[in-house]
């Protein structure tokens, strides 16, 4: 017993907590490398969307507050994992753009309006009327007669008004539409989104029309039917458009006849399969390509979370 209690050496308990304490140590110190990590990308990429913002600036300075309509004028070529996305608008004095700078998974953009870089990447939104802010022009409604379209600021997604729709149960498929169409890209995939309110228990589905020449529409894809809630829910649809798309719209429509009293705001046509946070001109680092809220805008999105 005398030769056991004087034994020199580690029990297994103490070894244990030595053991358990190294593991926390080594847990805490990973979290922290990976907090700075995190931050220095952040820095790199906001700092790499501001030397974008110097470079746009000199170019101005030196073409008569003109933009260029490629970012290789400014000597950004994509490279490894860094990319670029440039949107902008050369029609309209003074001109607009968005230039994206992307590192990895992140994404800071800066603007014509922005000062700071802002988190997100480049993106048009096309809608012509996106959110209602001020009338309810480019919309009418579709499906049998019967539906009223009346411009409300009791509800509202996106600013402070939205397009309320009433169906009188005429008939199925009653909605709203997009006259003023949007102009899209051929054999270029976009993503159509709208915010939609409606009764609970409701079903909706949105649209998304390919036009060619005037108005002859080539085919539409349809979301799934989205059952309403009560609350604000987005639906959204993606279609590759063809070889001879000028084009595109939006129809929301009302599933069965019983008539039905919905609300429509944040509309968004944007290129590509993700899908981004709603903005048009209003946002911030955005631009109006136009008339306030009744034109499309450019500017910075994120995913949408
Ligand atoms: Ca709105």
């Amino acid at each position: 017993m005398q030769e056991w209690e004087n034994r020199k050496g580690f029990t297994i308990v103490e070894l244990l907590i030595v053991v358990v304490v190294i593991a926390i140590l080594a847990a805490i110190t990973i979290v922290a490398f990976n907090g700075i990590q995190n931050r220095a990308k952040v820095a790199a990429t906001q700092s790499a969307a501001s030397q974008t913002k110097k470079k746009m600036l000199t170019y101005m300075i030196a073409n008569s507050d003109t933009i260029p309509t490629s970012l290789a004028a400014l000597g950004l070529v994509d490279s490894g994992d860094t990319t670029y996305k440039y949107v902008y608008d050369t029609t309209v004095s003074p001109n607009i753009y968005c230039i994206s700078t992307t590192v990895g998974q992140l994404s800071y953009a800066t603007s014509n309006k922005s000062t700071d870089s802002v988190a997100g990447q480049c993106i048009n939104n096309r809608i012509l009327n996106p959110s209602f802010e001020t009338n309810t022009a480019s919309w009418i409604n579709a499906g049998a007669g019967g539906t009223v379209l009346t411009r409300v600021t009791a509800e509202s997604y996106s600013g402070t008004a939205s397009l309320q729709v009433a169906t009188n149960g005429a008939a199925s498929l009653q909605g709203a539409f997009t006259t003023g169409r949007a102009s899209v890209l051929p054999n270029t995939t976009y993503t159509a989104s709208i915010w939609i309110k409606s009764e609970v228990g409701r079903g909706i589905r949105i649209e998304f029309g390919e036009i060619e020449g005037v108005s002859t529409v080539v085919g539409r894809s349809n979301s799934p039917t989205v059952t309403g809630d009560g609350t604000w829910q987005r639906h959204t649809v993606t279609r590759a458009m063809g070889a001879t798309a000028n084009a595109a719209d939006i129809v929301v429509r009302n599933i069965t006849a019983p008539a039905h009293t919905f609300y429509l705001d944040g509309a968004m046509i944007s290129e590509g399969t993700e899908q981004l946070v709603f903005g048009d001109g209003n946002s911030n680092g955005w631009s109006w390509s136009g008339a306030a809220n009744n034109t499309t805008s450019l500017g910075p999105s994120v995913i949408q979370p």
